[in-house]
């Protein structure tokens, strides 16, 4: 087999979602490469060597640009925070490797503009982890909508809500908490959890023309964990804006951090002429669907039991009606991206992808500032 060796950096929650995702992948899907867990690479010596012990990473390395430079490396997998995207991608492309980033891609579409320029002109194969696109359910969804089966979309609905950042007692930035720290993240839950939404939507409903959106910063200030000073918030705690897709249907997206009693309630509803798709994160792997077109007796909504073999992915795990969660659309994402290389077939999100969910999230941002509709730029080719 061919070797696919990895150099992962940072050590968070997601160096674990990909790091369990290289471990099993090669156990369920066949493929013409072997994951090898190369080197974990975290600036914290004691750090790295425990995650790169627990995980079975061969090697470790505390600066980046060594990794970079390793010939034993093929991959490297960002995973630190969004402010560090750039340069590493940037880094890692001109030196030959492969690339699979974190999303979101970068700080700003000036940011992932140039990320999308370095790997294309180096043409290294290059990815960006949103993983949602890769839960049967999901996946399920598209093929619906690619088959026609709702016919003209008239209306998108997104929200993700969650309600981790309510106390006014929790620090900004360093370790786990860069999320609050605008220099780190770039945005709050726009570019954190819309991006997720806008990923998807984009996949399954095309590009968006417009936006108009209003956010709120409900905690103004905030102890730094770097500074041990209280210090102005800069990211956005809630985000709601509507949309105009290029195909002419209607969108809102929500998300927000104040969501008492929801944790990661990601949901979508999709309405088309014929039928209606609806999926719940918290549910992921049913998808509801109504069809206009079923007999009258009958009519109603599905909940369709997304485990099945004929269904998307399904057919690699266990035996019909025995279902799988949300660890499973991250090997989906690493045995899609194997299978792009080994059919010279790049599997999505690229860079170039996700630099338009990037542009959304700049108008976005911008027509909160503004208070006016927002044209989304494209990068589209
Ligand atoms: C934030 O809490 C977070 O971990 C996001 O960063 C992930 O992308 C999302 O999938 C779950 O929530």
């Amino acid at each position: 087999m061919k070797k696919f060796r990895i150099g992962l950096i940072g050590y968070g929650f997601m160096g674990r979602a990909h790091s369990n995702a290289y471990r099993k992948v090669g156990n369920f899907f066949d493929l013409e490469h072997e994951c090898i867990l190369q080197a974990a690479c975290a600036r914290d010596a004691a750090k790295a060597r425990a995650f790169a012990t627990r995980w079975g990473y061969q090697s470790v390395e505390t600066d980046w640009r060594k990794l970079i430079a390793r010939d034993d490396i093929d991959v490297v997998d960002i995973c630190v925070p969004n402010n560090l995207h750039a340069e590493i991608a940037i880094a890692a492309a001109k030196a030959g490797k492969m690339i699979l980033c974190e999303k979101p891609l970068a700080m700003n579409g000036s940011e992932g503009k140039k990320m999308v320029a370095a790997v294309e002109k180096a043409k290294v194969p290059n990815m960006v982890w949103y993983n949602y696109r890769r839960i049967p359910a999901v996946t399920l969804a598209k093929q619906l909508i690619d088959e026609g089966r709702l016919g003209k979309i008239f209306h998108y609905r997104a929200k993700f809500l969650q309600d981790w950042t309510i106390s006014a007692d929790l620090p900004q930035g360093g370790t786990g908490l860069w999320r609050l720290d605008v220099k780190a993240a770039g945005s709050g839950v726009t570019g954190d959890l819309l991006a997720h939404c806008i990923d998807t939507a984009l996949w399954l409903n095309g590009g968006i023309e417009t936006v108009n959106a209003m956010t709120e910063t409900f905690i103004k200030q905030r102890k730094h964990t770097l500074t041990g000073k209280v210090e102005k918030v800069g990211i956005d705690d809630a985000c709601a804006f509507l949309a105009r897709f290029n195909n002419g249907s209607l969108a809102t997206f929500e998300s927000t951090r104040y969501a008492r009693g929801h944790k990661a309630l990601y949901t979508f509803e999709i309405n088309g002429e014929h039928a209606s798709i609806f999926w719940d994160l918290h549910d992921l792997h049913r998808l509801q669907y109504f069809d206009h077109r079923d007999e009258g007796l009958v009519r109603g909504w599905r909940s369709i039991h997304v485990s099945d073999g004929d269904q998307p992915y399904m057919k690699h795990w266990w035996v019909p009606g025995l279902q799988i969660g949300y660890e499973h659309s991250f090997i989906h994402q690493v045995a899609d991206f194997l299978k792009g290389i080994e059919t010279g077939k790049p599997a999505g999100p690229t860079f170039r992808d996700a630099l338009e969910t990037q542009h959304v999230c700049d108008a976005v941002l911008t027509s909160a500032k503004t208070g006016a509709w927002q044209k989304v730029k494209t990068s589209a080719k």
